[in-house]
């Protein structure tokens, strides 16, 4: 079936990042898919949804980009609030940061307030970088390794793929496994939480470090959108206002479909 004339989910709001649009590690594919099966009366973009950066070192721009593109101005045309706020990849948008065009809207950062009245700062997180990367040396070796990690990521998916088995993520894996990566993690998490605790709200939103999260940290909840490069995951806001992650690379492999078609899984 195509994706307009599917039943959609009807959700609160929804909470993606790190689509990066324009590298060919974006999972356009699967990212469609949960376009055309949600429909959102918000939809937060949390930044970093097309790579200029990658752009401006080599043009790379499938038509699948403009798809995702289309799906999500598309949503405004079905009644859907788009916000965007941009990352450091998509940084050039800062400058539109205030502007309205329609539905659509660009922040800088965004207070959105659940249907349980928890107050949630959404923001990108590159603004926590200089807190958390003082150790210069080991930022420029961790992107490094993350792009290693990357193709090898992309290579071992197309042989999977190709020999019936679902995606798996090596990334994740590296990130969950390694030492460094983990205090990077938790340091990025505090300096959220902190953030969202010392202006009197209940919680952050963001996404940057491509690692989808729900947690209690210290009083205020941690919530990361995670990615559309390994996890293919978003924060979703059901009817009721409770917060899930849903991983969209599980849903479709056939384990996990029918659970978020009738909104059954468990809170993440
Ligand atoms: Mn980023």
């Amino acid at each position: 079936m195509s994706p307009s004339h599917r039943p959609q989910v009807h959700v609160r709001a929804v909470f993606i990042s790190d689509i990066h649009l324009g590298t060919r590690d974006c999972r356009t594919d699967l990212l469609l898919d949960f376009l055309g099966s949600v429909h959102a009366d918000e939809l937060i973009l949390v930044g970093d949804i097309v790579d200029f950066w990658s752009l401006r070192r080599s043009l790379y721009w499938p038509q699948s980009h403009s798809e995702v593109l289309r799906a999500i101005l598309g949503k405004t045309r079905q009644g859907t609030r788009v916000i965007y706020v941009p990352g450091n990849h998509d940084e050039p948008l800062r400058d539109m940061c205030g502007s309205h065009f329609g539905l659509l809207e660009v922040q800088r950062e965004y207070l959105h307030e659940t249907a349980r009245g928890r107050r949630l700062l959404v923001l990108h997180g590159d603004e926590f970088d200089a807190v958390v990367k003082c150790n210069r040396l080991l930022a420029a070796l961790g992107s490094g390794l993350y792009d290693v990690a990357l193709a090898l990521n992309r290579a071992l998916n197309r042989l999977r793929r190709r020999c019936g088995y679902r995606y798996w993520s090596l990334a994740s894996y590296l990130k969950t496994h390694i030492g460094n990566a983990m205090e990077y993690v938790h340091g990025f998490e505090q300096a959220a939480a902190h953030t969202a605790r010392r202006r009197g709200l209940d919680g952050v939103v963001c996404g940057h470090i491509h690692r989808p999260e729900i947690v209690e940290l210290g009083g205020v909840l941690y919530c990361n959108s995670g990615d559309w490069v390994d996890s293919c995951s978003a924060l979703v806001e059901r009817r009721d206002g409770e917060l899930q992650l849903w991983h969209w690379a599980n849903a479709v492999s056939g384990d996990g479909k029918l659970g978020l078609a009738l909104g059954l899984e468990r809170a993440a």
